[in-house]
């Protein structure tokens, strides 16, 4: 993967940037909607059902595993990177999908260039504060409108949809974002997540379906 697939992200980032603004996409068609599953337009809550409320000054993410630069972000220091935002569509494995849902945040390149993994790194496992845990491969993790995300149609995350701050990996199912996030572990070797050892797909393409492994 690598350098390649980063600098391919970087730039499809970087045009999105220049075209300024992040428009909803073309109307819903047919190709659009992931086999099995229902179009909703509320925003349903899934979770373990603990809402863990962190004080914004006792947060951080940490960054660390395989990589050279390890972090522990505070909130000034992550909401001092570079901001994005994306629109993308949300699949619950529950079969209800959410178009156009309007991310902002850091994007996971970001902070892929400030930890710097090493070379062995090829995925990453994501903790939330709740102790949830998933994973996915690094280089899914690097494409453009994967997200360490904070807003939601421009305002905080609310707490039962994740904040303050939630991952978001559009293509795969909504299992595979962490709400509450915690930790990111870079690691040469896959580790299976909550819901990955309890007998969900490790892939989970919502247009494949995989939902069970
Ligand atoms: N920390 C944490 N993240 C999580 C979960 C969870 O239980 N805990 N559930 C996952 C599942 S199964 C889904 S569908 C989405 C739901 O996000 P929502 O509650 O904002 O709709 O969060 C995902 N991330
Ligand atoms: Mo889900």
């Amino acid at each position: 993967m690598s350098k390649e697939r980063y600098i391919s992200a970087k730039e499809a980032w970087a045009r999105k940037q220049v075209a300024k603004g992040v428009r909803p996409r073309e109307e819903a068609s047919d190709d659009r909607l992931p086999p099995g599953q229902k179009l909703t337009t509320n925003f349903p809550v899934l979770d373990l059902g603990i809402k863990p409320e962190i004080p914004l000054d006792e947060w951080t993410l940490n960054l660390a595993g395989e990589v050279g630069n390890p972090l522990n972000l505070d909130w000034a220091a992550f909401n001092a990177l570079p901001q994005v935002e994306d629109v993308s569509d949300f699949h619950c494995v529950t079969t209800w999908s959410k178009f156009d849902c309007r991310w902002g945040g850091v994007a996971f390149t970001e902070l892929y260039e400030h930890v710097r993994p090493k070379a062995e790194a090829k995925f990453v496992y994501f903790t939330g504060y709740d102790g949830y845990t998933t994973n996915v491969p690094l280089a899914q993790c690097l494409d453009d409108d994967v997200l360490i995300a904070t807003h939601f149609d421009g305002a905080p995350i609310s707490l039962e949809h994740g904040g303050p701050a939630r991952v978001i990996v559009p293509k795969l199912y909504a299992w595979k974002g962490t709400k509450f996030v915690k930790s990111l572990h870079f690691l040469n070797e896959d580790k299976l997540g909550f819901w990955e050892i309890r007998g969900y797909s490790n892939d989970a393409d919502p247009f494949k379906e995989e939902r069970y492994a």
